[in-house]
């Protein structure tokens, strides 16, 4: 497939995948969304000679700062439930994927950016890195998994206080929390994580392989959790915050919910 918002290149056996939409903060919109489907379910799924992946975000600004909101206010119950699973099964593409995946988060994973690198199996932040679920701050939840995975990686505590708050945290409380494997230094995040691929590929990928399976088969019974998102999520879709919320970003301005 030609790819336009997904830049690969290939170095030793590695594939490292930038997210290029950087004027937009690489926020995910439905192109983009299609490619990842592809790539980690059609194209790199068929590569048995690689040693993972590496994904990140063009330019030092952001990893993603989440789905594209300016793609929202067509969405509707029906099509906001759509959205919310193709994006949910897209993630569990890279969760599920046969070699290891490692989030190289340069700058803002915002939303469903925070999503996508929970999604990956492994996260190395830049100092500048700012991690968030801002979604209730425009009316809505996290669609893309995040409710579950958030909860999976630093626990309910704080994973309901950074839903419910909208708050931001940085690299290093990241690292604290657990939400992350290292903090190095702005433009060192895809070195970090190719010497990590690079050490892993010198261990067993039958074994590599099945502790991705074996991880992924703990959480399980939370299946029901992911369903119950995107249940939510298209009920909120059809709310008039939604649209308010949506709206009062792109005409950068404070919304003003109403509660309906
Ligand atoms: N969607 C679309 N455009 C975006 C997004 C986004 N999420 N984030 C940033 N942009 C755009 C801005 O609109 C702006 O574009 P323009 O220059 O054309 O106005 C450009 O990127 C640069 O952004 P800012 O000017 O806002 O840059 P700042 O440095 O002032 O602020 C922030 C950076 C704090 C990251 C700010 O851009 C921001 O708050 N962005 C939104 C973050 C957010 O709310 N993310 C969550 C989105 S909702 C979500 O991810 C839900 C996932 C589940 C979806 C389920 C299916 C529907």
């Amino acid at each position: 497939m030609a790819y336009q918002n997904l830049l690969i290149t290939e170095e030793d056996g590695i594939l490292l995948v930038t997210l290029n939409r950087e004027k937009a903060l690489n926020a995910l919109n439905g192109q983009t969304m299609k490619e990842l489907k592809t790539f980690f379910g059609e194209d790199a799924a068929k590569r048995e000679d690689i040693k993972g992946v590496i994904l990140t975000g063009a330019g030092e600004k952001a990893f993603v700062a989440g789905a594209d909101i300016k793609e929202f206010l067509a969405l509707d119950a029906g099509s906001g439930q759509k959205m919310s699973k193709q994006g949910q099964d897209i993630f569990f593409l890279i969760e599920g994927f046969h070699r290891p995946v490692v989030a190289a988060v340069n700058g803002f994973a915002l939303g469903g950016g925070c999503e996508l690198a929970m999604a990956c199996h492994m996260r190395i932040a830049s100092e500048n890195a700012r991690f968030g679920q801002p979604e209730v701050n425009i009316g809505i939840i996290p669609g893309y998994g995040g409710t579950q995975r958030l909860i999976q990686y630093i626990g309910k505590t704080k994973a309901t206080e950074l839903m419910m708050t909208g708050d931001m945290i940085g690299a290093k409380d990241a690292l604290t929390l657990g939400l992350v494997n290292y903090v190095v230094p702005v433009g060192e995040t895809v070195s970090k994580a190719k010497d990590l691929l690079a050490k892993i590929a010198e261990k067993g990928p039958i074994a590599i392989q099945n502790i991705i399976a074996s991880v992924n088969a703990y959480f399980q019974h939370d299946q029901d959790g992911f369903q119950k998102e995107v249940e939510v999520f298209g009920e909120i879709t059809a709310t008039g915050d939604f649209i308010e919320g949506a709206t009062a970003f792109i005409e950068k301005r404070k919304p003003n919910f109403s509660g309906k």
